[in-house]
């Protein structure tokens, strides 16, 4: 038997063991065999590229990697006073003096924190004109004692017209980070008499602060990523739904 003959028999007897092996999902085909795609990237089955190793949800980078940590901004809340009130850290919620109407002498404070820029809006405003008010300033800093910004004092009530120096219920109010961090920092004080409902509003930091990461496997709420077909981030059939980030269509889940 001349050299090779032996290896075209193996084709002609078993072409799958040659010509079609297959790799398992998060490894690729190489000369020397299967291999793992890089750290944090995934693959689909039989993929023969390590550009086909993508970052999984999570991670962001080129296609083959290397894939890191996506960096998502959150803002911190702090707050104290007479107002009743919940530390917390996130990209949004909603500051009230809290529910009916305020106290007498109430004096209540919340700082907001974030490397992003801090958007604040008014649902609702109703305090005594010029005597119970809420001041707004903007700061450089964490602890918003300098580098501090008056941005309004309110003051009156958003449903008779809205008075002494209370803004347009959809202004916007925003935090400056000039470097680092910036806060957003309300105040609210009250005098000895007539108190009123009060305020409430909501905080946020902008979208493209909360998820700086382009990942192409961090797909959308109600929908999941598709290794086959069309590959890509794909919506979930109608009437079921999936979590943010989902690698698979069984991620899809029918709605109740
Ligand atoms: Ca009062």
């Amino acid at each position: 038997m001349r050299p090779g003959t032996s290896v075209l028999v193996l084709v002609m007897l078993f072409p799958a063991l040659i010509e079609c092996q297959t790799c398992s999902s998060n490894t690729y085909l190489q000369s020397s065999g299967c291999v793992n795609c890089p750290t944090n990237s995934v693959s689909a089955p039989g993929s023969t590229l390590v550009t086909q190793c993508i970052c999984r949800a999570g991670y962001n980078g080129p296609h083959g990697g290397p894939c890191s940590p996506c960096t998502f901004v959150s803002a911190t809340l702090t707050c104290g006073g007479t107002c009743a009130c919940s530390p917390m850290t996130g990209t949004g919620g909603t500051i009230t003096d809290g529910p009916g109407a305020y106290q007498y002498l109430a004096s209540c404070w919340w700082k907001i924190t974030s490397s992003a820029v801090i958007s604040w809006r008014f649902t609702m405003f109703d305090t005594e004109a010029d005597f119970d008010k809420l001041t707004i300033y903007a700061c450089t800093n964490t602890l918003c004692g300098t580098g501090k910004v008056l941005l309004g004092k309110c003051s009156g009530t958003s449903g008779s017209g809205w008075q002494g120096e209370v803004p347009p219920s959809n202004s916007i109010w925003s935090s400056q980070p000039a470097s680092g961090r910036g806060t957003l920092s309300l105040e609210f004080y009250s005098d000895s008499s007539m108190n009123f409902e009060g305020f409430e509003g909501t905080w946020s930091i902008p979208n493209e602060a909360i998820g700086v990461c382009s990942s192409p496997t961090l797909c959308v709420a109600d929908s999941y990523y598709s290794f086959t077909g069309t590959v890509g981030c794909q919506p979930c059939s109608s009437h079921s739904s999936s979590a943010a980030g989902s690698m698979a269509i069984e991620a899809c889940v029918c709605n109740a």
